[in-house]
């Protein structure tokens, strides 16, 4: 039996910020992506990879995730000539590391698969919801003024959480402000990306009085210990993004008392079947799930929102709308209802599609294989 794939593109893509976006990792203002397309059974199918330009949030970036999809995971993918998604993680199992490159082929086997079998993303997953509320994360700002500005201006949309991306020095006093001016019911919720150290657990649990639904990321990726010593001083419930790369770190999270709630990022894991994995890992254990974000265009904002769908994913997730990030997005936009939710994709695989022309003029570099 012949494998599913026939032809490969892998494209990296440039689409211009309409705002920059400050985390305590760096900021900026165009977001570069890889995707890939799979040609196979007289269709097609799309995956897009979340490694970043810079290798910041994590060890993976753009450059990168071509060179080792090209030179190690394409030559085993079609080896293995695989036909679904679940043959995609074993197929790849063999090269360490590298969740980022190897989830964006499985993606786009799904899609591909998924096509074929006229099934949605959300079919699939085993989604109980047909629409998702709509967080949103607001980057650091260059003043409390304007941040509240900017949160005022999401709220106005109709968001129906906030979360602010914090760094040592911009932390009590941003979150004063916002909870000052908002109230004490928004739902408001913050994210370090591992700015701080266990040293500063007294600064940390000056948030409490702020009655966050949650801290993200405050320590270092491989904190997991520390994670589980800062939660016992806290009150505010630990949530773990960076630290969680498999079910199996969920677990270790989970049980070590490390988190209480975890941000799935199916980049970040590997794939969306590990990301289900973790959903049902976590649902088993009480534990709360949201769906992170990536700054993705609108093909994996839309795989996020299906999986978001499923019924362990208790918190809104950073799945806002197209416009959130770009003016322009490649495929028609995310958008977000009069009240603050998203609609889950219903259409084959993913529900959508690269605009050929978008994607052409915003496509940087290209490389292509036919078996
Ligand atoms: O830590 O959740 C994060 C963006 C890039 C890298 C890491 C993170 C983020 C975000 C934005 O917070 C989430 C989004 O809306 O896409
Ligand atoms: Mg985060």
């Amino acid at each position: 039996m012949s494998g599913l794939i026939e032809a490969v593109e892998i494209r990296t893509v440039r689409l211009p910020l309409r705002a920059p976006f400050q985390t305590s990792n760096g900021v900026s203002t165009e977001r570069e992506f890889v995707l890939v397309r799979l040609a196979g059974g007289g269709a097609e199918g799309w995956g897009e990879c979340v490694a970043e330009r810079e290798p910041t949030y994590s060890s993976e970036h753009t450059s990168g995730a071509v060179d080792v999809m090209r030179s190690f995971l394409l030559p085993r993918l079609v080896a293995a000539e695989v036909r679904t998604a679940e043959d995609v993680a074993p197929a790849l199992s063999g090269v360490v590391g590298h969740p980022m490159a190897k989830a964006a082929l499985e993606l786009a086997v799904l899609d591909l698969e998924l096509r074929l079998r006229g099934v949605s993303l959300a079919q699939y997953f085993g989604a109980t919801r047909t629409r998702v509320p709509a967080g949103v994360s607001v980057g650091i700002q260059p003043s409390v003024p304007a941040l509240l500005d900017v949160v005022g201006g999401f709220l106005d949309e109709g968001y129906r959480r906030i979360k602010l991306k914090i760094q040592p020095g911009w932390d009590l006093e941003p979150v004063r402000a916002v909870r000052q001016r908002f109230g004490d019911e928004l739902p408001l919720q913050v994210d370090a990306n591992a700015a701080y150290d266990l040293a500063d657990a007294a600064l940390l649990r000056r948030l409490d009085e702020f009655g966050l639904l949650l801290i993200e990321q405050p320590l270092h990726h491989d904190d997991l210990y520390q994670h589980a010593r800062l939660a016992e001083l806290l009150t505010t419930p630990l949530c773990l993004d960076e630290s969680v790369v498999s079910a199996r770190s969920a677990a270790a999270a989970i049980s070590m008392g490390a988190t209480r709630i975890i941000n799935i990022k199916p980049g970040r894991v590997g794939g969306y079947l590990e990301a289900r994995r973790i959903h049902d890992l976590a649902r088993a254990h009480g534990v709360a799930v949201w769906c992170g974000g990536m700054l993705e265009s609108g093909l994996g904002r839309r795989a996020n929102i299906a999986l978001a769908a499923l019924p362990g994913f208790t918190l809104p997730g950073d799945t806002s709308a197209s416009d959130r990030f770009y003016e322009c997005d490649l495929t028609t936009p995310v958008t977000l209802d009069a009240d603050g939710h998203v609609t889950v994709p219903s259409g084959p695989g993913i529900g959508a599609a690269p605009d050929p022309d978008l994607l052409s003029k915003f496509t940087v570099d290209v490389w292509s294989y036919e078996r």
